[in-house]
């Protein structure tokens, strides 16, 4: 029997992708249905050779339901995700809401799925977890394996992050922009604090009192969460203007030596990679080269010499993908690996 699955959030950029990645990777699901607020009643959406008509959440019954992914923002998430695990539906969110919470799993798959096989042994479990935000779980994703063979003590990352990470009015104002400026028209900015079109804004999210903004906290808390508490992170967050695709220069400082013989090597073999590191021109992945795909790319490994034990390295990725639709369908996945079956139908 297959699993029931509901994307909440369905015609957003990110809900969108959701479907498109449960179809390309053929989930083993009987029924999948598509759901948003009231507005979008009956717009229809791509599934695979498929068309579904958007169904309204506040009616949609959960009871039967295996799988909810939500991609709908956090006020949604909060009010929504206690209501859907209350059904017994498992609620995998891509908002921030749920992420800090002690009792929710933050899961990347290929980092810390180990943490699932407890959660569905618990019969306490709230039914909650919740997907990281795009930077880190990229991030997280080139780390862990780093991590495995010399333990990481500190990491400065400074990401390049596209206008889609923004949501639809991200990509809407950087076309708009584009545009504009070869016919002279001022640009007006509006969902970005400053022109994004042939700029770059090193502010993502809002300021925190110690001058660090939220995206950047994000990526901190996150990676320790997800990897390692001891950990030590830095984060620059900058939108710079690219549809698709966050990249990330990372500098890594070790408890021990390792090359960057030994870390490509090491990278080449770990899961959810690709090393792209020819050092000649073009031989690094960018972001254009990462959209649509499934993994992170590595490149530029080289050894940070202004430090004992430091590495620096290049991390691209879809942001949409890995960093949002394709870890919460991995998720879905890694709890069936681990026995998770189907709920019979209400
Ligand atoms: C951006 N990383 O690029 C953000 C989007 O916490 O899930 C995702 C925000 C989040 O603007």
């Amino acid at each position: 029997m297959g699993y029931r699955v509901a994307v909440v959030g369905a015609t957003g950029n990110v809900g969108r992708e959701v479907l498109n990645i449960l179809a390309e990777r053929k989930f083993p699901a009987d029924d999948v249905v598509a759901l948003a607020s009231s507005k979008s009643i009956g717009i229809e959406i791509s599934y695979g050779d498929k068309v579904l008509k958007v169904k309204d959440l506040e009616h949609f019954d959960f009871s039967g339901t295996d799988f909810a992914i939500m991609s709908a923002g956090g006020s949604v998430s909060k009010d929504w995700a206690p209501r859907i695990a209350a059904a017994g539906a498992i609620v995998i969110d891509n908002s921030s809401y749920w992420r800090y919470h002690s009792d929710v799993p933050l899961i990347v798959p290929e980092v810390n799925g180990h943490v699932l096989e407890r959660w569905l042994a618990d019969p306490k479990r709230n039914n909650i977890i919740a997907n990281p935000n795009c930077s880190t779980a990229q991030l997280v994703v080139a780390l862990k394996p780093l991590h495995d063979a010399a333990t990481i003590k500190r990491v400065v990352v400074s990401t390049y992050q596209s206008v889609s990470g923004a949501g639809k009015a991200g990509v809407d104002e950087l076309w708009g922009q584009t545009k504009g400026i070869f016919v002279n028209d001022q640009p007006t900015p509006a969902k970005f604090p400053k022109q994004i079109a042939f700029n770059v804004i090193p502010h993502i999210d809002v300021f925190m009192e110690d001058g660090y903004t939220k995206e950047e906290w994000k990526v901190l808390a996150e990676t320790k969460k997800i990897l390692d508490p001891k950990i030590k992170v830095s984060c620059t967050a900058v939108r710079v203007p690219v549809f698709v695709g966050h990249s990330e220069a990372v500098n890594i400082e070790f408890d021990k030596p390792i090359s960057a013989d030994e870390a490509r090597d090491i990278l080449r073999e770990a899961p959810g990679i690709s090393v792209i590191d020819k050092r000649e021109a073009g031989g690094y992945a960018t972001p254009v080269e990462s959209v649509g795909e499934y993994d992170t790319f590595v490149s530029r490994i080289r050894e940070d010499v202004t430090v004992e034990n430091g590495l620096a390295m290049w991390v691209v990725s879809d942001n949409l993908r890995k960093g949002a639709a394709l870890n919460t369908v991995q998720i879905a996945e890694a709890l069936i690996e681990r026995g998770l079956e189907a709920r019979k139908a209400a």
